[in-house]
């Protein structure tokens, strides 16, 4: 049940559009706040505001509101830097929606505290201005699965067909950018059974996941000890994807050694194989070394054109994925970054580039650098996890929403690792539920599960013309 109640203070204009006249410029300006409380529980909430430049060009704000009861405080936000003084709450800005045009918006959102009543904030401004508003009420129901949609007029890869990279985008057969939004498996050759029918059909139906990203490690008891039934069961994979109307991301899961160049002879193989195999098929993505690390931009470039017209020659038109340097995230973790990919491309068409990243260790200036990276390259998250880059530990909740806002903002698709029931804090499930055959309830569900369910699981809305 969802209420609208009007937030302005009594003789506040609506739309709050304020020219202000000076000597030397003059700035119109003016916003609009909506303010949703997306979760509430005893003494806690989670709430959502989206702020909207209604005036003049901006390349800072600050955003201020007031809290009514003297119980309700901010305890951690994300998308901007919040404080809070009484009963004065102020956020500002951070690199990547900083700069807002006229009619441009930002999410912002924090999760806050209360003791006596919840009521909505008031008095709502952007660099002093009075925004108008909007309140929209905690979901009154009692908690349960997340919600599911109606079903789609056709699964994702149906609507979408076959892809390509537009400008920094990833597009469908109408040439529009779209964003795909799934998981990834763990590696194969631990967690089969997790990739079983009753596990897909969880993820394409209850997830409504656009996409599965199949993990093929190529050593630690991958690939390399089996290459013709590694091969086989991705195969199998991508067509158990297919027929769920999901992407699969084919990833050849190189991570130690980190070199790619090391498993290059093995990658051609591959690559020749799934490539002519599945050439015909419109679901297929290929992702070629996973997490370069240990080694230079120039390594992994040329191994990229080593292996990439291997792919165009027995399958053209299909969308590549490159790895990029220190654990794909384009050098940020070697202290480099992105102008190294900017300034010396793969020489190749169709390529988006990976960026990884793990939302408790990795935030603000991978942020920055993802958003700075955004406008010159094709990018796609092809792996990040909620917890540590250890794969394990807690969720970092405030962090992993502030990534799953921003890429929602950039429109750049995304896989989380990893849809298994692996003992460690990425796991979507608990561990023993790959033994049964229950993936759909709750209970089987980890935090992480839990948030990325919650996130894939709502409607696409992906352009049709
Ligand atoms: C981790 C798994 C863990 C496994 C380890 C080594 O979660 O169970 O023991 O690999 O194989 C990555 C890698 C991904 C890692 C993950 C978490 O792509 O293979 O999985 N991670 O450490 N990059 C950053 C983090």
């Amino acid at each position: 049940m969802k209420r609208l109640l009007a937030l302005l203070a009594t003789g506040v204009s609506v739309v709050g559009l304020t020219a202000l006249a000076g000597p030397a410029a003059q700035a119109a300006t003016g916003c609009k706040a909506e303010y949703t409380i997306t979760s509430q529980w005893e003494g806690g909430f989670q709430a959502g505001v989206k702020i909207t430049n209604l005036g003049d060009p901006v390349s800072g704000w600050t955003l201020g509101f007031t809290m009514p009861d003297a119980g309700q405080r901010v305890v951690q936000g994300w998308n901007a830097t919040w404080s809070q003084s009484g009963s004065a709450v102020t956020a500002d800005g951070v690199d990547w929606n900083r700069t807002l045009s006229t009619g441009a918006s930002a999410d912002l959102g924090f999760v806050g505290s209360f003791t006596g009543a919840n009521p909505a904030p008031t008095s709502f401004t952007l660099n002093g201005a009075t925004c108008s508003g909007s309140v929209t009420d905690p979901p009154t129901d009692p908690p349960t699965d997340p919600p599911t949609d109606p079903p789609a007029t056709g699964t994702p890869a149906a609507v979408n067909g076959q892809l390509h990279v537009c400008g920094v985008h990833l597009c469908n057969q109408y040439d529009r950018p779209i964003q795909l939004r799934g998981m990834s498996t763990h590696g194969i050759q631990w967690f089969g059974p997790c990739y079983g029918d009753a596990s897909l059909d969880a993820l394409a139906q209850d997830w409504k996941s656009d996409l599965l990203r199949v993990a093929m490690y190529v050593q630690e008891d991958g690939y390399e000890t089996d290459p013709a039934g590694f091969t086989s069961r991705v195969n199998g994979l991508v067509d158990m994807a297919e027929a769920r109307g999901m992407y699969a991301v084919i990833d050849f899961h190189t991570l130690t050694p980190g070199d790619p160049n090391y498993n290059l002879d093995r990658a051609k193989t591959f690559f020749s194989s799934v490539a002519a195999r599945n050439a015909d098929k419109k679901n297929v993505i290929y992702e070629i070394a996973n997490e370069p690390n240990g080694v230079s931009w120039t390594a992994v470039k040329s191994y990229a054109e080593q292996v990439i017209p291997v792919i165009r020659a027995a399958d053209p038109d299909a969308v590549v994925i490159v790895g990029t340097r220190g654990w794909s995230s384009l050098g940020v973790s070697d202290g480099a970054n992105e102008s190294e990919v900017v300034n010396n491309p793969v020489n190749a068409t169709n390529i988006m580039y990976a960026f990884h990243f793990y939302a408790a260790s990795h935030k603000d200036n991978y942020r920055a650098a993802l958003s700075r990276a955004a406008t010159r390259l094709p990018l796609f998250v092809s792996e990040f996890g909620t917890v540590s880059a250890t794969g394990g530990g807690a969720v970092d909740r405030s962090s992993s929403i502030a990534w799953l806002d921003l890429l929602d903002q950039l429109k750049i698709s995304y896989a989380n690792w990893t849809y298994s029931d692996a003992d460690e804090g990425s796991a979507a499930f608990k561990p023993g539920t790959c033994e049964g055959s229950d993936y759909s309830s709750s209970g089987v569900l980890t935090e992480s599960g839990a948030l990325l369910k919650s996130r894939i699981s709502t409607t696409d809305d992906f352009p049709t013309s």
